[in-house]
């Protein structure tokens, strides 16, 4: 049984109160470890270990701290195998996507915020023959990141890395549902160097340390990524505390494919687009609208792919499609499967729960599923099912397209599939959402602004968006 432990102050403690979770493995369903179901007592102590570290963190140069987030990210490729997978164990996605994407993911995030230490610069403001204005931005102090369970690692280290080069100490809480790579970065930081006390991790229940983390009083901004109803109780529990709000929250994210794209690759880049991670991606296309003329061909090539791809171990190295990650997520996504039946739609491909023999016989496996034939108002159109399931609908006009596609509460990722070069710039101007994908998907640049609008969340995470939201900005105006 695999016991995990708090990481407090530089080393591993169990919770105060002394319960603990099960921690259960997506391919099989069975019990392999448990994890501390910490509560308040256990932020209490996590919070007075930063109190004492925030100094010495703070006074560091910034060379030195820049070089311990490089150390940081150095330890997360020397043990990428192992942190891969205890990914794959933990979430069911194939291990070698959390060996190609996942943990590379969250050395680079190491990376680029190791190198925004020493580039994040600030503005003066001059009052000519009277004053000058200058900015500072200095840290926020003690900051709380809590992080889904689908892409674990990666999402964890793309608030704390931030958060670490900004100069302040950090509570953090991953998922529940995935601790183990969270809960090896703790010794992977003390490795590099990180001072005791400047990362604290916390594991357990959301409604319970998660929450205690949000309203404690000393922890002066909150970065949380997860799903829009929670991303909701907290920003609606933490209004009267005027904390800092990050929210990076669900997406229903449309596809807009025309007639004039380059059929082959656009087909390959939105099957990948629809189904990777097991279509546990809050970027992931949900909602494809397909120009008539080639609506028919483009079905059938979905159709085929879909058909090819059968999910499988996620330990074995030849697995494209894993788990899904628990087993009420699984019977949440198979009841909106359920609901597409009942609204009219029609299920071309999948649509059922897969077993597979051996080790994963009691595992959580679902094939990859395509509907058609729903309106744009079904609930499989409006609300986000954060599985292998998505939607096909036929548009005869870059407008309605564009109408379709903006018919949501949601407003994170689109995508468009033309060659159009007039049509691709205006669509991107007037799409409601905080990203636009043209001809490609999950192509990143770590600069740019991430995130979304509506019920897709508050803020944007990334680059010098990171930077900003984790420090307190201060103008200082000097008369001579
Ligand atoms: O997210 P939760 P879950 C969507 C997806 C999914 C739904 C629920 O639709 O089906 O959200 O997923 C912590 N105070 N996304 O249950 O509950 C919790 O412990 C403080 C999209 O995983 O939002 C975990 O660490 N913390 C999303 C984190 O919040 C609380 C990715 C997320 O949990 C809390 C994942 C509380 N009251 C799910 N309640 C994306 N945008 O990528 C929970 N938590």
């Amino acid at each position: 049984m695999d016991i995990i432990a708090n990481f407090i102050d530089g080393h591993y403690q169990a919770p105060v109160d002394g319960g603990y979770l099960d921690n259960i493995e997506s391919a099989t369903g069975l019990t392999y470890g448990q994890i501390p179901d910490s509560d308040i007592n256990d932020v209490d102590i996590a919070v007075t270990a930063a109190k004492k570290a925030l100094p010495q963190w703070q006074a560091m140069p910034l060379e030195q701290r820049a070089d311990v987030l490089y150390a940081i990210a150095q330890e997360i490729e020397n043990r990428i195998d192992e942190l891969a997978l205890a990914e794959a164990t933990d979430n069911g996605k194939p291990v070698s996507l959390a060996r190609t994407i996942d943990i590379p993911r969250a050395a680079a995030n190491f990376k680029f915020f190791a190198h925004a230490c020493s580039q994040f610069a600030s503005e003066s403001h001059a009052m000519a023959g009277t004053a000058i204005n200058y900015t500072l931005r200095q840290p926020v102090g003690i900051v709380g990141c809590i992080s889904p369970w689908n892409l674990p690692l990666y999402l964890f280290t793309w608030k704390i890395a931030p958060a670490l080069a900004a100069g302040n100490c950090v509570i953090a809480k991953p998922s529940e549902v995935t601790p183990k790579t969270a809960a090896l970065l703790g010794e992977i930081c003390q490795k590099a160097g990180l001072p005791a006390g400047v990362l604290n991790i916390l594991h357990g229940q959301g409604a319970k340390v998660g929450q205690a983390i949000c309203q404690h009083k000393l922890i002066k901004a909150i970065s949380f990524t997860g799903g829009t109803a929670t991303g909701a109780a907290i920003a609606q529990m933490l209004a009267p505390s005027f904390k800092k709000l990050s929210l990076e929250l669900g997406g229903k994210n449309p596809a807009l494919i025309f007639a004039d794209c380059d059929f082959e690759q656009t087909v390959e880049q939105v099957f990948k687009a629809s189904f990777a991670n097991q279509g546990q991606i809050c970027l992931c296309a949900s909602r494809h609208y397909i120009e008539r003329p080639i609506y028919e061909k483009f079905k059938q090539a979905l159709i085929d792919k879909a058909k090819a791809l059968q999910p499988n171990d996620p330990l074995l190295t030849e697995t494209q499609m894993g788990a899904i990650v628990s087993k009420p997520h699984l019977d949440k996504v198979l009841n909106y499967i359920e609901i597409a039946k009942s609204q009219g739609g029609t299920i071309l491909a999948g649509g059922e729960q897969v077993n597979i023999s051996g080790r994963c016989q009691q595992g959580y496996f679902l094939q990859p599923t395509i509907i058609e034939n729903l309106p744009n108002d079904a609930r499989c159109n409006q609300e986000e099912i954060f599985g292998p399931v998505i939607t096909l609908q036929v548009f005869d006009s870059d407008e309605e397209a564009l109408v379709l596609a903006n018919d949501s509460q949601y407003g994170l990722a689109a995508t468009i599939w033309s060659n159009n070069l007039q049509r691709t710039h205006t669509l991107a101007e007037q799409l409601n959402t905080g990203i636009v994908w043209v001809n490609c998907w999950l192509l990143r640049d770590l600069r740019t602004p991430f995130g979304g609008m509506n019920n897709s969340g508050l803020g944007r995470e990334g680059g010098l968006e990171a930077m900003r939201f984790f420090t307190e900005s201060k103008n200082v105006c000097v008369k001579y």
